[in-house]
């Protein structure tokens, strides 16, 4: 444990002027001394509120349609959402970014977003994810502590907690961003797998806890914590096999925030310890078009009480898958599939063959349609039998003609056999 001593040199823990202010109010100190500091309407015996998010992927698209509007739409409830509910902090669990390199305009966007929880004295804790680059969501971290914006990034960073106090005492907010093994193991002492570097920083912060005397703790992760039901816009991070640890490697902590798996649920152990994903504010993929997203909003009271709550986040659009074939469905644009033009859409054709310009004549009644899938009734045909058909062409125009086939799921009809047949012959005369 020698090295770990010096993974956390100097750097003492952070702690909000905003709550130092508020603690003043509850400890009933004269208004006229911390009013400055007091949101208004709150009262002695409130307990501590934080705000736990993650996943927000600043920069992401949905099948080519631009989220940015949507995530500033949220930023914006978000931020509202703080003031309302007089969070005395912002826990954003990792994956802020959707790149290690993100797009100039989500930048943009995060800096308003943390600027203006900063303008409001709401302190911020928010950690890296696998989608960012620690590097570059750290830069400048040491300058934005000082408005109360407090990025964890980095090992060395774990036991550096932020501190926040009420009249039950201090609470004290770790950050675990992602931890890749191969990165950390040597420094965390652990082995080469996700719960092994995760049970060290979770000892490591448990440790840091005690020395402090500080009972109650909010402790930020992003990781894939067994028994957490995945979807499909999640990137993979397994590692040597391992991926995933269990949510025990947590016990004794108070409140465990985590990011990384977009449905938000609950993955408690059952000692007490509260462990939970507030799930992504938005839906990254149609496998998330039945998820309810929402915030998490956490109250802590004494040590040992702690109760969860789920705020319903904004929707842009639904999400809503249909099959069938293609004149079926827009025959029932006016009845029962008048809903879908507000929905983002995913289609699933079924006709046995491929209609023409199936998009365009969707998007006419559904413009949000996003994805269009072929599954021709009757299936297709098989790969070893196109092939058997391929070896025995010998015609050009045939062979042509067998490739429209295999696209569209039908033979080519005769003004389409006509095209081919003058496209091969004028191509056989050119190289004559
Ligand atoms: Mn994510």
């Amino acid at each position: 444990m020698g090295a770990l001593r010096e993974l956390f040199p100097a750097g003492g823990p952070v702690t909000s002027r905003r709550l130092a202010g508020r603690a003043c109010e509850r400890a009933g100190a004269p208004a006229a001394e911390c009013a400055a500091n007091v949101p208004p309407g709150r009262h002695h015996g409130m307990p501590m509120r934080v705000l736990h998010t993650s996943d927000w992927h600043l920069g992401r698209t949905l099948h080519g349609e631009d989220l940015l509007p949507h995530q500033a739409a949220f930023l914006d409830w978000l931020f509202a959402q703080a003031v309302e509910q007089e969070a005395d902090a912002v826990v954003v669990a990792g994956d802020v970014y959707d790149r290690a390199v993100p797009p100039a305009d989500a930048v943009a966007l995060l800096d308003e977003a943390l600027s203006r929880l900063a303008g409001a004295r709401i302190p911020v804790l928010l950690i890296s994810g696998n989608h960012d680059s620690p590097v570059r969501l750290g830069f400048g971290s040491r300058l934005s502590e000082r408005a109360g914006i407090h990025l964890r990034t980095c090992v060395a960073d774990l036991g550096r907690p932020v501190i926040l106090a009420d009249e039950h005492g201090e609470v004290a907010l770790y950050g675990i961003p992602y931890l890749l093994p191969d990165a950390v193991m040597a420094d965390l002492g652990a082995g080469r797998s996700h719960a092994s570097v995760l049970s060290a920083a979770a000892a490591l912060i448990r440790a840091d806890a005690t020395r402090r005397r500080i009972a109650r703790t909010v402790v930020a992760a992003h990781a894939f914590v067994t028994g957490g039901a995945a979807c499909e816009s999640e990137r993979d991070i397994r590692v040597g096999g391992i991926g995933d640890a269990p949510a025990s490697v947590f016990s004794g902590l108070g409140y465990v925030a985590l990011g990384h798996l977009h449905g938000r649920q609950d993955v408690s152990p059952v000692d007490g310890t509260a462990v939970r994903y507030s799930g992504s504010p938005l839906a990254f993929s149609f496998s998330e078009k039945d998820h309810v997203k929402s915030v998490t909003l956490v109250d802590l009271g004494a040590p040992g009480q702690v109760r969860a709550e789920q705020i319903p986040a904004p929707v842009p659009r639904p999400l809503r898958e249909v099959r069938g074939r293609l004149d079926d469905l827009l025959a029932r644009a006016g009845t029962d599939l008048a809903g879908l033009a507000g929905a983002w859409l995913k289609v699933t054709l079924t006709d046995p063959a491929r209609p023409v310009a199936p998009m365009e004549r969707l998007r006419e009644r559904w413009p949000h349609t996003l994805v269009l899938d072929f599954q021709p009734e009757g299936g297709l045909s098989s790969p070893a039998e196109d092939l058997r058909r391929l070896a025995a062409a010998t015609d050009p125009a045939e062979i042509c003609g067998l490739f429209v086939e295999h696209v569209s799921g039908a033979p080519p009809d005769d003004d389409q056999r006509r095209v081919l047949r003058d496209v091969v012959e004028a191509v056989q005369r050119e190289v004559a």
